[in-house]
């Protein structure tokens, strides 16, 4: 999906242009610090920078459409002047449009077009590709919605229907690109169930991107004798070990905030493929 596609799983480097993201609320939240953390991922090997400006942790409140635009369009064009492949990771198609316009690639729609009614339009209009999430509700209240008969047959069904409105709308289905959405409406059991039977995905037909970095639910399993989970930044040894299980599975792509060691990571499983 990126310009030469490499024969391996994408590395989606996250750059968080946001106060108040899970690991890293604040830190990059200075265009200058964004642009040069986003260089030092293009260092590490990214292959997309995933530029975002709205936080969508569990119980985070919804910036302005100005505020938002003033976090990632400065951004977006100074890293997409470089030649880098830039994903747009919003919601709204206010800042979608602008943002393909200051030069990003890809549309990240973490509702997967359920957040904004104009969006399926636009991406069928811009004929970018698509990552469509599967989601149940803004940041704020998500957590009440993380309720689920069997989690992984209706998250099917439901991004299934995700992928239909979106082809309505004139999306072509070879742009398309799904994420069953870790964290969002779900619980760490919910996850957990997801990621062991993720082939049942295959169903859909179409290229997956995971999204596993540094949540939650890693810093619970390695939570100390005390109980206390494991700090998200700390997260990053356990995000790279499923970045190789997910390499094994031949997932399209990995978004993470740390990409070397994800880099490796796939070139290992590539080589334990390559016989
Ligand atoms: N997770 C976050 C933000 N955007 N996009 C996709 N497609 N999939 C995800 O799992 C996803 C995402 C939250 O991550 P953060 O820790 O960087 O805020």
């Amino acid at each position: 999906m990126s310009q030469e596609p490499p024969g391996r799983p994408q590395v989606m480097g996250v750059v968080n242009v946001t106060p108040d993201s899970f690991s890293d609320g604040g830190e990059w939240l200075e265009p200058a610090k964004a642009i040069r953390h986003g260089l030092d991922l293009l260092d590490e090997g990214a292959d997309i920078l995933d530029v975002g400006g709205e936080s969508t942790r569990p119980g985070a409140i919804r910036p302005e459409v100005s505020e938002e635009l003033r976090r990632v369009l400065p951004v977006i064009g100074e890293l997409a002047a470089t030649g880098a492949c830039i994903a747009i990771d919003t919601m709204r198609t206010a800042v979608a449009e602008p943002a393909i316009a200051a030069g990003a690639r890809l549309i990240n729609d973490v509702s997967g077009g359920k957040a904004d009614p104009g969006m399926l339009r636009f991406v069928a209009e811009a004929g970018v590709p698509y990552i469509c999430m599967h989601w149940r509700g803004h940041a704020e209240d998500m957590q009440s919605k993380a309720v689920y008969g069997d989690v992984v047959s209706e998250v099917i069904a439901e991004l299934r229907e995700q992928l239909d409105a979106a082809e309505s709308a004139g999306v072509s289905a070879e742009k398309l690109i799904i994420d069953p959405g870790l964290g969002f409406a779900k619980t760490a059991e919910h996850n957990w169930q997801l990621l062991q039977r993720l082939e049942e995905f295959d169903v859909l037909g179409r290229p997956m991107l995971m999204g596993v970095s540094r949540k939650t639910f890693l810093g619970r399993l390695l939570a100390a004798a005390d109980g206390s989970p494991r700090p998200p930044k700390e997260c990053d040894d356990a995000t790279t070990a499923f970045t190789a299980v997910l390499a094994l599975r031949e997932v399209w792509g990995v978004r993470v905030h740390s990409v070397r060691a994800s880099r490796d990571a796939i070139t290992v499983a590539q080589r334990l493929l390559s016989h």
